[in-house]
Order: C-alpha cells, then structure tokens, then sequence
C-alpha cells in the first residue's frame, strides 16, 4: 500500500451511493480504504471490487478462527481486489501464519484496540502478539490512536513494521499525536465520512500529519 498521506479512510457506511460518492471524494487523498462488515454486509462484497478500481482496498474482517477458514477468508478477499486484509492476533500463530501464507498482498495484525474495553482482555497480550507479528512476517499491526504511549511502546517491538491507528476523531484520538508516537498510517472514519465535505475534511487530516513529519 502507498504511504503518501498516511491516511486510511474506514468506510463505514452501507449504503452504495453514499459510499462511493464518499470514496470519489477522498480519491487520491486518502492511501486506502477500509471496509468492515458494515459496508460488506450492506452493499455486498462486489464493492471491494468496485472500489480498488480506484484505491487500494483493505480488507478489514478481523479474521479470527482457525487456520483453514482463516486461508479461505483471505483467499476470498484478494480474489475480489483486496491490496490488504486485517487480522485478529489473539488466535495464535499457526491462525495468523496461514492468514500470511495466503496473502497475496499485505496482513496488518491487530494488537491492542483503541476502545476502552480493550484495556481488560486485549492489552495485556498486544506487545506478545506485536512480536509474534514480526516472527510471521506480517506486514505490520494496528495499535490504538486512543493511546500514544502504547503505540510508541509497540514500536519499539515491531521495528520497521508498518503502524496503523484507529481511534482519531470520533474516539479521542489525534492524528498528529500518532503519528509523532510512530505511526505510519492514521485510519479515520466518521470524523470524515460524517463531515459536511469528507475530501476537505480528509485534507485537512492529510494536512496535519505532513506538518507533524515535517516539523
Ligand atoms: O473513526 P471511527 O471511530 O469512526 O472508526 C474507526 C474505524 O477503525 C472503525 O472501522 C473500527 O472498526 C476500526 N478500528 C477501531 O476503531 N479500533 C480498533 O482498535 C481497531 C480498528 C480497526 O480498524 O481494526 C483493524
């Protein structure tokens, strides 16, 4: 996937005509998409398709089972234009070992989420699953915008892995902030796809994170 503006846009919306009239407005601003169950469920999965004609299109089904129906899913999403596909951590290796086997692009490895849940069950394993994603090969993980501590923590484990962050806008987060703690890329839903203008919105993001490298 690019990284040029370090913005990824999570389009959670599931209606077609909204979505790709978002998407045209975020074109060649944004790096990628995101597409969640949301918009898979309600467009269907042909809209991965219709999107990477345009834009690199990650996948991100939080897969999470055992290894062979791991393979399945993500053979499934690269046979409909994926660039990327997104992965649980927590199943274990040999689940997130055949989730990279069968990539035919990249596997970014979710490691600590960004809600306030997270901090139960999830954070206590994210720096053991940051590791284990580099032992696999993965191409890099997501960490929480929500938490910059944390994500310039998982960086130091993941070295030259590429980061990703949700959590900005909605959640609390701030795309300057992730950034300066490490990040590569800042993912942003809402704070975009809910703006009155979502292009001038996603520039204005684009626009805070180059003034950040640049500083
Ligand atoms: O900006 P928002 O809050 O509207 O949307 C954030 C998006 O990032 C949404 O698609 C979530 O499913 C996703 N996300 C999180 O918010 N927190 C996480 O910890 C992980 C993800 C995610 O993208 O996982 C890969």
């Amino acid at each position: 996937m690019k990284l040029d503006s370090h913005l990824i846009l999570a389009l959670d919306v599931v209606e077609e005509k909204r979505a790709l009239r978002i998407a045209g407005e975020v074109k060649g601003i944004a790096d990628a998409i995101k597409v969640n169950w949301p918009i898979i469920l309600g467009v269907g999965p042909a809209i991965i398709t219709k999107l990477s004609k345009d834009v690199e299109v990650l996948c991100d089904f939080k897969i999470a089972d055992i290894p062979n129906t791991n393979r399945l899913i993500v053979e499934e999403a690269f046979k409909r234009g994926a660039s990327g596909v997104i992965v649980h951590g927590f199943p274990g290796e040999d689940s997130v070992r055949a989730c990279v086997d069968a990539a035919k692009g990249e596997v970014f490895v979710v490691t600590e989420m960004s809600h306030p849940g997270a901090e139960r069950f999830n954070a206590p394993i994210a720096e053991e699953i940051a590791r284990m994603a580099v032992k696999v090969g993965a191409t890099g993980i997501i960490a929480p915008a929500t938490r910059p501590e944390r994500v310039r923590r998982l960086r130091e484990i993941v070295g030259g892995l590429r980061i990703a962050t949700p959590g900005v806008g909605a959640q609390g987060g701030s795309a300057a902030e992730s950034i300066k703690a490490g990040a590569d890329y800042v993912i942003v839903g809402r704070a975009i796809y809910e703006a009155k203008e979502p292009g001038k919105e996603a520039e204005r993001i684009a626009k805070e994170m180059r003034k950040e490298l640049t500083s």
